[in-house]
Parts: C-alpha cells; structure tokens; sequence
C-alpha cells in the first residue's frame, strides 16, 4: 500500500480501515530504512497514526502542521513525496532530520530546537486572521518539549488572543529521557483519569438542559455557571489559560484519532487535544528502552544493536567521570542538564549522588538562571549542555550569571561540527556569543587530559567559565605534554621562527599534521595551543611581531572568534608585523548543513590537505 502513498491526495483516497494496515507498512518501512542510515527511530515509531490522521483530516500544506523540535516529522516526509529520498536521510546533500522549508511546501518552519511549535503556530494563526484567510494551523509538540518556557509563553499568548489554534499535544511520558518535573505529573494525572472528558462533556450537557440556566437569565447565569462548571471538572492547567483541553485519546487508534480530529477541526478558539502515544511503537527493543532508540546509529534490527562499534571514551564521557570523582571530594560541586543527562555524559554522576544531578526538563535559560541560585549559595554548579543548545541560555548567563560573576561552569559540549543534526545542531557559535560577554572565561582544550585539567581549573576558579569540547572520541594529540592550565596563557608546544600556528581544541590534530608536514618539508614553524579562547595570551599577541606568517585554526564561525580575537588585540597592542601573512582557518558568516565531519570540513576547505595546501602556498618562498 505504502508504494502507492506518494502524496497525502493518496493518502486521502484510503479508507479508514485500510490505514491500520499503511501504518504498519510505515512501521516497517521506518526501522528497515533508519537501520541503514540512523536517526530518530524511536520518536518517529511512536507518531505513526498520529501523523496519518492529521493528513488524513486536514490539507497540507493549505492547513499548516507544525513539527515542535521536527525529530519525529520523518512519517509528514513519507506521507508528502519524500520516502525515495530516505536512503539519504541526515547525510551530505540529503534529506534532511528535520522539516525544511527548502525541501517541501509541506513544511512549515525549519527546525530542530524544542518547544518553538506553539509560538510560530500562533504567529501563523494571527496573519491567518489578519489576512481574512481561513485554514486551520496545528503546532504538534511532545511532553517532553511542553517543559520548554517557549511553549508556555505560546500557550499564555493564545489563551488571550482566542484565535483558532489547535495545539497536539503528544504525550509519550518521554523526553529523550523520562519526562520530567510536575508538568509530567500533571499530565500522567490527565492520563490516568481517562474518564475526564466524558465528566466534562456531560457537566456541559447538564447545565445546558437547567431551565433556571437559560439565556434569558443573562450575565450572571453565565459567571453561576461557570462557578459550577468549575467545581464539578476538575480543570486542567490547559483550561486555566484559556485552552479547550480535550482528552487524552489513544494516539494509535485510528479511527478515533480521525473521529476526534474531524471535530476538532470544526471547534473554535485554542484548542489543546491530548494524546497518548507508546515511543518506540512497533519496535519491541526501542518500546522496552526508547531512550537508547531515541537518536540512534545504524544498527541491526534483529539485535537493535549499533553496526559500528560504539565509542566509549568521548568527550562526554571524560567530562562525566572526571566530574564524578571531582564531587567525590568536594561536595559543593552539582551538575545540571536540560533534559539530556546521557548525552552529556552525567549517567555516571547521577547514578552514585541522585541528589546532586538536576535535570530541568528542557529549560535551558531556566537551567542558567538556576545555576545563579545555587553559585549564590556557594555551590559550584556545572551545566553539561551542548552548544547550540546553551544558545537559549544567554540572556541568562550575561544577566543572572556574569554580572554579578558568579562561580558557575558550562561544560559546552558538541562544540564545533556535530554531523547529521544539521544547522540547528552545530556548535558553531558559542565562542562568539560567550566571549563576548564581560567577566565570561572560555576555553577549549586539546585532549583528553587537558579536558580534565581544565575541569580542575575550572572548579577552583571563582568566576563564570566555560569550556568547550567536541562531539566523539577524545583526542590524544600531544598526549605527553601536561603543562599546569595558567589563566589567560597559551601552551607552547614547539618552538621555532617565521612561521606561528596557533590552534584552538578540536584542531589540534589538523594542527600537528601541518606543523609535521611543514617540519618535514624543512621549515621550523612555532605550534601553539591557544587553550584560551577569552582572555586572549596576550603575550602571544606580542610576540606576533616575531613572525611573517601567522596561521590560526579553530572550529568556529569567524565573526567573534580566536583569529578576530587575536587580529583586534595585536591591532590595539600594535604588535603586527606590518608584512605578516595572516590566515584565519575557521567557517564563513553562515549556517552549516549536515553531513559527515570530513565532508564538512572538506566543503569549507577545513580538511587537512586543504589547510596544509593553503599554507604552503603563502609560505611557498620561504624555504
Ligand atoms: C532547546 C533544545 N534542547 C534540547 C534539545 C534536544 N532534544 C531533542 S528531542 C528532545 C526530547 C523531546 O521530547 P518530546 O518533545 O517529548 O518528543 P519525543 O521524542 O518524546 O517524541 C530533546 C531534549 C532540543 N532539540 N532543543
């Protein structure tokens, strides 16, 4: 049946009993393809129905269907053309994890952080209403991403402009990991009292048929009502912001979800329909621990296992384990994770101190301003949250954090290239926006070792500080040298003359591999490890005036980053060899797509080869 579903006009021309059957060919479909090429199987596995439905009962791209973060969005891109273009999923140049208004007139805004749904459905909503246009705007968004302040703001909005939204609200008990906070309780309440809507549809009936209700009665029958109304339904928090909740429905149910939709579409004013769906459905592995199927590798299905050999010492890994022993001996220190404690490696940490791991849900500003409590009170916290993600956080970290400079540290995780996530997930500008705020401390280290080093440093150091680390393995380039971390100062790692290379964390490999190169071909350049990102060395802006070439390599974009922070200081410090060749190796003012670290690197002439070309082209003479 699948095969002949290339667009949702197919879709609509089935009927209702025979979907049952298209979302179990969906099913296979999606753990067969995700097998091949990795993704979010889990998410997608659980909306499979769900996403049926909404075509089914609406027209998109007329109607427009939102996708909160757009993990979960890969069934809208089967059901909208695009299953032939699954074997490319989240490669180079292919189809993308997540919607993209450049792919596909059926999605609506390009995503990939949480909790953005409900803001954009209701801005879509309003121009809706100003144009005098009439269609439908749907935002889908999981439990896990309601915890997202974002989401509350959209909810408190639509509940006073009363303009026709419907909010889904996919409710799997789920974040990446379990759901949590009192919004999950709430909802889990929601959940288990299945007979809520019944009570409220009869209450209404009820008070409807009262002779002494009628509308005759006016003003005040309406407040009596709604006082009574109010003490026979218990009323959901969605109700309380001026939301219609109705629900929860079981999100596989076909032809209820349908039933439902079908009504719902006709009713006025924001609507917030609940359901309920099993993450992983289908797939009995990812059903028993759809955290380890959330975003997955490719893997054989038989086993679920991952096909290449899973990397145990990564950055995250490292940082988890060296902050589990740091909290060993000072209890001062806690750690904090907006909604991603596995990825960022606190597993570990959370298993021995539960006590000391805040997981916040998915809040990261809520995260930052959180941490200024706890500095405030003398504790040392440390939040683990990947770069692009810490992008949420920095209103908080210059208002509530570096202001009053506080003692808190961001362990900036997944900096620089990240891979399939594409533009919304690389790690590309924290540099730029964190060093650009006063009292703020960033470094980048090299290795492995130097990760652990700096935590250390980190942990002693008294003022707001963040260090910056890659997705994967650690590295262990130049793995001998261990020089004590000093505040404000580079490591010297080879002295020579004319040429200075100075690199910052994940380009260090790429560093020695020029630095090798160029020793071999008979020059002695100097190697430098930056360390700090912000302060600058500025003995290392001095002696600048040392060299003719200088060559500087970071995975950064370029406004704001190391090379700008080296050029703007020797211009003030007037420390540059008027002759210099100065070259900055880092990305261009501009979003990058996804695709595999070498390929990316590759496309913004960051490879190896590329840099070793580039500078022995400038420093071709010189031999
Ligand atoms: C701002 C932000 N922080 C963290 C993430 C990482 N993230 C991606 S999906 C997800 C969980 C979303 O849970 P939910 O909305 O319930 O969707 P489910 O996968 O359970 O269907 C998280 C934390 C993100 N995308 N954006």
């Amino acid at each position: 049946m699948l095969e002949n579903v290339n667009s949702v006009s197919d879709l609509k021309k089935l009927t209702i009993k025979e979907l049952p059957v298209l979302a179990g060919e969906i099913r296979d479909f999606l753990i067969t393809s995700i097998s091949e090429t990795g993704g979010h199987l889990a998410s997608n596995l659980g909306v499979v129905e769900l996403t049926i439905a909404l075509h089914y009962c609406f027209d998109s791209p007329v109607d427009k269907i939102v996708w909160d973060v757009g993990h979960q969005s890969y069934v809208h891109k089967i059901l909208t053309g695009r299953r032939d273009k699954f074997d490319t999923l989240r490669k180079y140049k292919g189809l993308s994890g997540f919607p993209k208004t450049s792919e596909s007139p059926h999605d609506i805004v390009d995503t990939g952080h949480s909790s953005t749904s409900i803001s954009a459905a209701l801005g879509l909503a309003t121009a809706r209403d100003l144009s005098g246009e009439k269609h439908s705007v749907l935002a889908v968004i999981g439990d896990g991403s309601m915890t997202g302040g974002l989401a509350f703001e959209g909810i408190n909005h639509a509940g006073r402009l009363d303009t026709n939204l419907i909010v889904i609200l996919n409710d799997n008990q789920m974040s990446i990991s379990e759901n949590v906070g009192a919004l999950s309780k709430h909802l889990n309440r929601l959940r288990t009292a299945p007979s809520y809507s019944v009570a409220k549809e009869n209450v209404h009936r009820f008070l409807k048929r009262l002779p002494i209700f009628g509308e005759a009665l006016g003003e005040m029958t309406l407040r009596t009502k709604d006082a009574i109304k109010y003490l026979l339904i218990p009323n959901t928090m969605f109700d309380e912001y001026g939301f219609n909740y109705i629900g929860p429905f079981d999100g596989h149910n076909l032809p209820q979800l349908i039933d439902v939709l079908k009504r719902v579409k006709k009713m006025k004013g924001p609507i917030l329909l609940h359901v309920y769906t099993k993450k992983g459905k289908g797939y009995p592995l990812a059903e028993r621990s759809p955290e380890n199927y959330h975003g997955i590798e490719p893997y054989d299905i038989e086993s679920g296992r991952p096909i290449k050999v899973k990397v145990w010492n990564t950055y995250s890994d490292v940082f988890g384990k060296t902050l589990l022993q740091m909290a060993r001996d000072n209890d001062k220190i806690v750690a904090i994770t907006a909604a991603m404690p596995s990825g960022v490696g606190l597993t570990p940490f959370a298993a021995e101190f539960p006590s000391r791991v805040f997981d916040v849900g998915i809040a990261e500003g809520h995260a930052v301003t959180f941490a200024a409590g706890l500095a405030r009170a003398g504790y040392v916290p440390v939040f683990a949250v990947y770069s692009t993600f810490l992008q949420r956080g920095y209103d908080q970290i210059l208002h509530d954090i570096a202001l009053p400079k506080l003692h808190a540290v961001f362990a900036v995780d997944r900096a620089g290239i990240v891979g399939g996530d594409g533009e919304t997930h690389q790690g590309l500008y924290d540099v730029s926006f964190l060093c650009g705020i006063p009292n703020m401390t960033v470094l980048a280290p090299k290795n492995k070792n130097e990760l652990i080093d700096m935590m250390k440093f980190a942990a002693d150091f008294d003022a707001p500080i963040a260090i910056r680390y890659p997705k994967g393995a650690v590295s262990s380039v130049y793995k001998e040298v261990r020089s004590p971390i000093v505040f404000g100062k580079s490591e010297t790692l080879e002295q020579g003359r004319d040429i200075l290379i100075i690199f910052a964390g994940d380009m260090g490999e790429t560093a020695a591999y020029v630095y090798e190169q160029l020793s071999r071909g008979g020059y002695e350049p100097t190697l430098v490890n930056a360390r700090f990102m912000k302060p600058i060395d500025t003995d290392l802006v001095d002696s600048l005036a040392d060299y003719k070439y200088v060559f500087v390599l970071e995975s950064v974009v370029e406004t704001g980053g190391l090379a700008n922070s080296i050029l703007f200081q020797a211009n003030k410090r007037n420390t540059l060899n008027k002759e210099v060749v100065f070259m900055a190796f880092n990305f261009p003012d501009t979003f990058v797509a996804q695709g595999g670290r070498p390929e990316i690197l590759r496309e913004y002439g960051l490879d190896e080869k590329a840099i070793l070309g580039k500078i022995l082209k400038a420093v071709g003479d010189e031999k």
